[in-house]
This record gives structure tokens, C-alpha cells and sequence, in this order.
């Protein structure tokens, strides 16, 4: 069905992230989808590390460091979202302006909003990271979002992000793929017709 994910070819929302900071979708239906993650309204339908996952990314980049990254392993062929937090160690803020993977036909930042009881979504076009402060992303807070996977991302995967600041450049992390405890779909790919396309 035609949605705004996939009417765009691939790589245009690498361009079109900057553009699509009002895009208000809704999230309602991704409930219990590990996708997302922000539509859980219950510890049960949030995507949670398991304690046997203990793999994260991270990277330095000059007073930046990118700590416990990692991607739910996704219920959806369409889109898994990914978490991680940048520390700024120095005296210079900075912003996270683009992310790109080359398992992923365009990476987005989101960020989830209360709106009348419900939770959407929103993309960021960008992300700050304060001077001597942090900028986290978290389940049902701010995310990534990876849309059109060369593959389904499955648990013990590694996925490349290059996250590209303002000030400090770009810098690749290397981020694990991890099991979740949120349910799960029973067969390779349900819930057809309440795929991702609900989520701009
Ligand atoms: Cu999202």
C-alpha cells in the first residue's frame, strides 16, 4: 500500500529527514511492534533488553562518546528503531544532524509526543547534544528509526550507524542487534496491513 515510506526511493529520506520535522503520524496501531517502541503503554508491549543482552556499540569522537547502543531485534520487515546515548564531554555543544546505515534505505530521528491520550510520532531533524551534558535516545522517548532493511535485522546482527555531528564530523558505530522481551509475532512476518505504514 502506498505510504510515505514507500513512495520515497530508496535514500531519499536521507535527504528529506531535514524536511519532515512537522510530520506528525500516528503510532497508535504499533502497539506491542518492537519497531517502534514507543506506542507500549505497558512494560509488557515495550521492547526491553533482556539480561542476557549484553552487547552495546560504542564509539569516541573527539570529546563525544556514543555509549550503549543497540536495535531491538525488529518484528517488522519495514523498520526497527535503534537507542543509544552520546555524552559531551567537552565545553562545545553539538548536534546530531544526520545518521546513515548501509543496511538501511534511510535512518531518521523520532521523538514520541503525548497528544490526547494517545502517543505519536515526530521526526527530529535534528538532535542537540549540550555541552558537558548528553542527549539520549530511549524506548518511548526519542529513537532512531530504520526503514527498509536490506534484511530483517535479527538478534546477534551488527549494524553500522554513522552518526554526523555539526561540529565533531562523523563517526561509525558498530551496533548489536538484541533480543527483546515484548511480544513477539509467531511467524515470520504477521500483522499484515498494520505494518509500519502508519509511522512517517
Ligand atoms: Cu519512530
Amino acid at each position: 500500500m502506498p505510504t510515505p515510506h514507500s513512495r520515497a526511493p530508496p535514500g531519499a529520506g536521507r535527504r528529506g529527514a531535514a524536511t519532515t520535522g512537522l510530520l506528525a503520524v500516528a503510532c497508535a496501531a504499533m502497539v506491542g511492534l518492537a519497531g517502534c517502541g514507543a506506542a507500549g503503554s505497558s512494560a509488557a508491549a515495550t521492547p526491553t533488553r533482556s539480561v542476557t543482552d549484553t552487547l552495546v556499540g560504542s564509539a569516541d569522537l573527539g570529546d563525544l562518546h556514543i555509549l550503549d547502543a543497540y536495535i531491538p531485534q525488529q518484528s517488522s520487515n519495514t523498520e526497527a528503531a535503534a537507542y543509544f546515548t552520546v555524552t559531551n564531554s567537552g565545553g562545545t555543544a553539538d548536534t546530531l544532524t544526520a545518521v546513515t546505515s548501509p543496511l538501511a534505505a534511510s535512518v531518521t530521528l523520532h521523538t514520541t509526543v503525548a497528544s490526547g491520550g494517545a502517543e505519536t510520532m515526530r521526526s527530529l531533524s535534528q538532535l542537540p547534544v549540550p555541552a558537558h551534558g548528553a542527549a539520549t535516545l530511549t524506548v518511548g522517548h526519542d529513537h532512531l528509526m530504520l526503514t527498509n532493511p536490506v534484511r530483517r535485522l535479527m538478534k546477534g546482527q551488527e549494524v553500522p550507524l554513522t552518526l554526523t555531528f555539526a561540529h565533531a564530523g562523523a563517526v561509525t558505530v558498530t551496533v548489536p542487534v538484541v533480543g527483546f522481551t515484548g511480544p513477539q509475532p509467531t511467524d515470520g512476518d504477521s500483522m499484515p496491513g498494520m505494518d509500519m505504514s502508519t509511522h512517517g
